[in-house]
């Protein structure tokens, strides 16, 4: 299952991390924290980003592109079309070789969870995340009356998936609130899958 190259790179303790979610979920605002960046002032993502964190003795790799950049459709279409070509082979690249799903979850937008579960499910099916762990980061708890850990995993019918192994911590990007402890999740996973295959 896990690409010999995959391997190889994990035994390089280095890491690809996907941040996805819907708009406005906090996901350039968590990256930032982790990165101890100021964030005050946070604007939506142009295109993606890429960032790199030393954590644990581990290279992370974090990449958060844009929603038309992984809308499966787009990903079957990617190579195909024309335009923004480099781009585009750089991020299919990105995408398959990733170790991680990092999915941001707002704890206040009670409206569009039914949206989030669809995205996430639909993601999940895509054969080039085949492999990949996910965490579900629920975000925003800071805020009070947000969504609970379990209304969340009821919500995004996290039990039910099997295809991937998963986890799911309650967050905030505001106070740090377990980022750390999300990141640990990250890179224990990645020494499990070493000792594993
Ligand atoms: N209260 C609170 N607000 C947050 C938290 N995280 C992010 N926000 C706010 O939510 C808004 C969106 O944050 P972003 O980090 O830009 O969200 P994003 O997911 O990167 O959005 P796109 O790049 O547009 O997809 C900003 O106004 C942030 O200040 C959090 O943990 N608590
Ligand atoms: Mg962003």
């Amino acid at each position: 299952m896990l690409s010999i190259l995959r391997k190889a790179r994990l035994k390089d303790k280095e890491m690809r991390i996907l941040m996805l979610g819907l708009d406005n979920a906090g996901k350039t605002t968590i990256v930032k924290r982790i990165m101890k960046e100021d964030v005050t002032t946070v604007s939506p993502t142009l295109g993606f980003i890429i960032k790199t964190i030393d954590f644990m003795g581990y290279k992370l790799n974090i990449c958060e592109p844009t929603r038309d950049l992984w809308d499966s459709t787009v990903l079957t279409a990617l190579g195909d079309v024309g335009g923004q070509k480099t781009l585009r082979s750089y991020w299919k690249n990105y995408f398959e070789k990733t170790d991680t799903l990092v999915w941001v979850v707002d704890a206040t937008d009670r409206l569009r969870v039914d949206d989030c579960r669809q995205e996430l499910s639909g993601l999940l099916l895509e054969e080039r995340l085949t492999g990949a762990s996910l965490l579900v980061f629920l975000n925003k708890t800071d805020v009070e009356h947000c969504m609970s850990e379990q209304e969340v995993r009821e919500r995004l019918d996290l039990d039910s998936i099997k295809t991937h192994k998963w986890t799911i911590l309650p967050c905030s990007a505001m106070t740090g609130r377990n980022l750390n402890e999300g990141l640990e999740w990250v890179v224990q996973d990645a020494k499990d899958r070493l000792f594993l295959y």
